[in-house]
């Protein structure tokens, strides 16, 4: 009898799967999101030392830490959204669907070119004409080449007078997707699923709208996305388990057949 789970940490200790780190780090200069008022904004994450070897704690280090739940590499959960308000909150998650296929979808090219790009239900079909239809239970990845961005703020925000110029997905593409493909959610690189501009879309925000309010889910500040193969890698979402929580911090890891690495 085969064991597969045998079989993955035999191709894991040989070399043949590689682990690659979708995660952005976590500090106090982790670009955070920017609304514009009246909106309430996001504190940064923050580290706040208890000890470190020293009278507070001869032997240890440790800290406490605070940030909002959407900060740095995230995982937005369907109650994040008031179109999934009824769905479930980042603890209730169940662990099947944080494990699963991922396919990479990469504009990068068209993005260096203007900053503002949406993809479009015409990039996916065609996408799909050549890698095979989205994987049911998996992630579209959308790489935009914008983790280059992601140690300036400024840059990674790229906010001017008329607001935030940042890709991502039009909004009928974003209804398309929850509509027509049964993936668990959408990955990007910049600070939220939706575009910078996207405020001004019908409906606002119509990634988190249309994803969020079908039961799906949004991974942003995506790292390494140009380490994985169009198809073939399996994703692992790991946002920590806060109860009633909107969303969550998460590591985020990818594994890759080395072959296609
Ligand atoms: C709240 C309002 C608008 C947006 C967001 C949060 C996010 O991007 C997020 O992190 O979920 S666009
Ligand atoms: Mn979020």
């Amino acid at each position: 009898m085969t064991d597969a789970v045998q079989d993955l940490v035999a191709a894991l200790a040989t070399g043949e799967v590689e682990v690659v780190d979708l995660t952005q780090p976590l500090s106090e200069e982790t670009p955070i999101l920017r609304l514009p008022a009246p909106f309430a904004n996001t504190p940064r994450f923050r580290l706040r030392e208890l000890s470190r070897y020293d009278e507070r704690g001869p032997a240890w280090y440790w800290n406490a830490f605070e940030g909002g739940e959407h900060t740095g590499t995230h995982l937005d959960a369907p109650i994040h959204w008031v179109t999934g308000q009824q769905l479930d909150d980042v603890a209730q998650l169940p662990p099947g669907r944080l494990v699963g296929p991922a396919v990479v979808l990469d504009r990068s090219a068209e993005v260096a070119k203007d900053p503002d790009y949406l993809l479009r239900v015409e990039d996916v079909e065609a996408f799909e004409a050549e890698h095979g239809r989205l994987p049911e239970g998996g992630w579209l990845l959308y790489r935009t080449g914008w983790d280059a961005r992601a140690d300036d703020e400024d840059a990674f925000l790229n906010a001017d007078d008329a607001g935030p110029h940042t890709p991502g997905i039009a909004a009928d593409c974003a209804r398309w997707l929850a509509q027509e493909r049964p993936i668990v959610g959408v990955g990007v690189e910049t600070v939220g699923t939706d575009a910078g501009a996207a405020g001004g879309f019908d409906p606002p925000f119509p990634c988190h709208s249309y994803l969020l309010g079908s039961g799906r889910y949004g991974l942003t500040q995506l790292a390494n996305l140009a380490r994985l193969p169009a198809t073939g890698a399996l994703l692992v979402a790991a946002p920590l388990k806060i109860v009633r929580g909107s969303g969550s911090p998460a590591r985020v890891l990818a594994l890759v057949p080395r072959a296609a690495a």
